[in-house]
């Protein structure tokens, strides 16, 4: 079995990072670890949150795990607090990488053009650090814009895109991905870069015109697990792009729908059922 380390917050209540990431991972039959690095009541889209920092906390707790001889076949981290979280992040991956891990970086502090309330552009520019060490980073076009300079833009073409994915890979990731990329009425998709190769890989579907919080943690959960499943890469993006969109669906059937996160549980059969036709099709 796989086992992944998932670095992120918990926020007790509202259905984003670790609250979506154990249960699909767990889903997808991957052994998951988890390291909270804080702990708030709800997500930072409702007023008054709570939040204890967990900080002081991850250094003892991976030297337990250092001594006890436990290793990962991928660590993926999500929205982190502080910049000195992100660096103590950092010198977690170092201590467990070798040569066979992934480490997959969602660099989540923003959307629509804006960075979400907690941060600054000090937290963004660290956050490129982040992506300087990941083998895959998923940022969308509001923190690629952030991470490399490049203007933010709300329409734009595949040459902005495939601009911006190089000015990731400038940054030190192997193969950065730009989430939300939206190059056909209608559709919205994933661009992926593998620098090493100079190849572009793109999946789009159809664009549901809705917007919930914790889709993007929830497409980069998937794609992880795919990944660390040995997916192929376009497979991989199909299968966290069609999930995403069915938990948005799903959401949507619920006439009094929540504004804070998806219905992601009704679509889990789906998602499992999509990585079945893919390991049948992958061995024919
Ligand atoms: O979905 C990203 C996310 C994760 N964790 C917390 C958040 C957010 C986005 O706002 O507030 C605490």
């Amino acid at each position: 079995m796989k086992r992944i380390l998932t670095i992120q917050d918990i926020s007790c209540f509202g259905k984003c990072s670790l609250t979506v990431a154990l249960p699909l991972l767990s889903a997808m039959g991957i052994e998951t670890v988890i390291l909270p690095t804080a702990v708030l009541s709800t997500h930072t889209m409702f007023k008054g949150f709570t939040c204890r920092d967990l900080s002081d906390e991850l250094k003892p707790i991976t030297e337990h795990w250092k001594k006890e001889g436990i290793t990962f076949d991928a660590i993926c981290t999500g929205y982190l607090g502080t910049e000195e979280e992100i660096d103590t992040v950092i010198d977690i991956i170092q201590t467990f990488r070798n040569e066979n891990t992934l480490v997959f970086v969602d660099p989540a502090m923003g959307d629509n053009g804006k960075l979400y309330p907690a941060f600054d552009a000090y937290y963004a520019k660290k956050n490129a650090d982040l992506c300087a060490v990941a083998d895959i980073a998923d940022p969308n076009i509001t923190e690629g814009s952030y991470l490399t300079g490049l203007a933010y833009r709300e329409s734009y073409t595949e040459d902005y895109v495939k601009e911006m994915l190089k000015a990731l890979a400038s940054l030190g990731t192997k193969t950065p991905i730009l989430t939300g990329v939206a190059l056909s009425e209608g559709k919205t998709g994933a661009m992926g870069y593998d620098a090493a190769n100079d190849e572009f890989f793109f999946y789009q579907n159809e664009r549901i015109p809705a917007s919930y919080h914790g889709t993007g943690d929830i497409f980069s959960s998937v794609l992880a697990g795919a990944f660390v499943l040995g997916i192929d890469r376009t497979d991989a993006l199909k299968i966290a792009a069609d999930y995403t969109a069915k938990t948005i669906a799903e959401t949507l059937k619920d006439p009094a729908d929540p504004w804070y996160g998806v219905n992601f549980e009704a679509a889990i059969p789906d998602l499992i059922d999509s990585l079945k036709a893919v390991k049948r099709q992958e061995a024919d």
